[in-house]
């Protein structure tokens, strides 16, 4: 048929959806056919992933989205499900907030000095990246046991056909994957006793990744065959291939959960400078790698409204823009906001230690926030250019965030750049992109970044000046 449909199930930290995207010979559309929430669930043994009732969300997807031509599956990272040697899930996959890899990367760094470990696998530290919660897993019965690592869109895959693989750009969030090499980081594994031979063979975007099981397509009522076809299975690999460049020379912030904001190179930034300016490599499509830094993103936001009893968003962000702007910012980047809980009152405390004022209602916190977010978002876009030695001319944002236009402005204001927001749903869009791909439908990354540039609707922000004010409050952080 001239025109395909492709189901892609994306899973982020705060909600899952399946998209049907339609592509044909210039033209792309996708519409949302299921969403469901993604909550947490604490038990006794720590905070862990309802994998069942994403499973379970997947499926009422498919169903919904009635004949695809193929299945694409994206997530967020470094979590992972844990097969016996029956091919059963032993457990509830922990999730990357749990507080069982506190302390744990000092013990690492005793068999693998950081140093090291960032010039073999050039991801920054993060406490949650696979390799430090393999580590704290170490002598626990389930890993003991465990036949098989799965990443989460790996494990999803693996129950849709029946067949298992590791994809590579969720891989490369692991730090067990070298990223000149592209492959495994054997003597980073070998020193710290992790054993590789539990991860399924690599596959890459645009891979074949088997069949819907008939049950499947029995309990989703699609009629088959239908393939699932690999794509940049870490959701921020899917979204950076929907960033709509047009030919120039830009930094991307996905902006969910989290914020992830940098730069796409052609290889790895593995200097000293780099690694303590805390920039990550990972992986993206065909030869690229994803330079950029994690902020602690609109969860800092989600938090507190949480804590407030989920009060009207739009309201809130309207208030939000009449507060004076910048009279106190957090550091959005400190893992310290990284655990769950009581979030107005940390952001609070960080204010009073740093001797600025305090926020004390929901708007002036809110604005606090933004603020912090917009900071972070231009240390990044500014240390990323720096430590690549490449300038741009433009910032494009995507993802959830693209709908709050302050965080939006104020990232433009902030970066002394304009910015060009969406599309919303990147992830999506660069799953059904490369799948259509894979199937010849569209060409290389920059002939679908053209054809999501003219098919899909973004918003322009121009910076409105008063750079010296947020130079001001990022060396005013800097100082703290
Ligand atoms: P993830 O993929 O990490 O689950 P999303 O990309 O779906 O996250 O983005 C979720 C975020 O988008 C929310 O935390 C919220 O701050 C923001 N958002 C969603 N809807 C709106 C809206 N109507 N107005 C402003 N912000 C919104
Ligand atoms: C965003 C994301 C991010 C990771 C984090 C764990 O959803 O995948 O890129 O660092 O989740």
């Amino acid at each position: 048929a001239a025109v395909q449909s492709y189901a892609a199930v994306d899973l982020g930290a705060s909600s899952g959806r399946v998209m049907v995207g339609r592509v044909g010979p210039g033209s792309l559309e996708v519409s949302e056919v299921h969403r469901f929430p993604n909550r947490p669930v604490r038990v006794p043994e720590g905070l862990r992933w309802d994998v069942l009732g994403l499973y379970a969300g997947v499926l009422e997807g498919l169903r919904a989205a009635g004949p695809v031509d193929s299945v694409g599956i994206d997530s967020w990272a470094v979590d992972y499900g844990l097969l016996d040697a029956d091919g059963a899930l032993l457990g509830n996959p922990v999730h990357y907030r749990d507080s069982r890899t506190e302390g744990i990367a000092e013990k690492v760094w005793a068999s693998v000095p950081a140093d090291e470990l960032y010039a073999a696998t050039g991801l920054q530290y993060a406490p949650f990246n696979t390799l430090y919660q393999l580590t704290a897993a170490r002598d626990t019965a389930q890993l003991r046991s465990a036949r098989r690592l799965l990443m989460i869109p790996d494990l999803l895959a693996y129950w849709l056909t029946g067949e298992q693989g590791t994809e590579l750009t969720n891989a490369s969030t692991t730090q067990l994957i070298d990223p000149r090499t592209r492959d495994w980081a054997h003597g980073v594994a070998k020193r710290l006793g992790i054993d590789l031979a539990l991860f399924a063979p690599l596959r890459r975007p645009g891979d074949p990744a088997g069949l819907l099981r008939p049950e499947v397509l029995e309990e989703t009522g699609l009629a088959g065959p239908v393939p699932v076809t690999a794509v940049g299975s870490h959701d921020t690999a899917s979204a950076v291939a929907a960033v709509p460049a047009d030919g120039e020379r830009f930094a991307y912030i996905c902006t969910g959960t989290w914020s992830l904001a940098g730069l796409e190179l052609d290889a790895p930034v593995l200097t000293e400078e780099s690694r303590a300016a805390n920039f990550t490599n990972e992986l993206g499509l065909d030869g690229t790698v994803r330079y950029l830094r994690n902020i602690m993103g609109l969860w800092l936001l989600q938090e507190c409204l949480r804590a407030w009893g989920e009060p009207d968003l739009g309201a809130l962000l309207a208030e939000a823009a009449e507060v004076p702007a910048l009279r106190s910012v957090v550091d959005a980047g400190d893992a310290a906001f990284l655990a769950p809980g009581r979030m107005p009152e940390r952001i609070a405390d960080a204010c009073r230690a740093s001797g600025q004022p305090v926020p004390n209602s929901p708007a002036e916190v809110t604005r606090c926030i933004l603020d912090s977010l917009a900071l972070a978002h231009r240390k990044a876009v500014q240390d990323a250019q720096r430590l690549a030695g490449q300038g741009v001319d433009v910032v494009h944002i995507v993802g959830g965030g693209t709908r709050n236009a302050l965080l939006c402005q104020l990232t433009a204001d902030a970066c002394g750049l304009p910015v060009v927001a969406g599309p919303t749903e990147a992830a999506a869009l660069g799953n059904v992109l490369v799948q259509a791909r894979a199937h010849g439908l569209v060409g290389d990354l920059p002939g679908m970044r053209r054809l999501l540039a003219r098919t899909q609707p973004l918003t322009r922000y121009e910076p409105r000046g008063g750079t010296q004010r947020w130079r001001a409050a990022q060396a005013r952080l800097a100082g703290t």
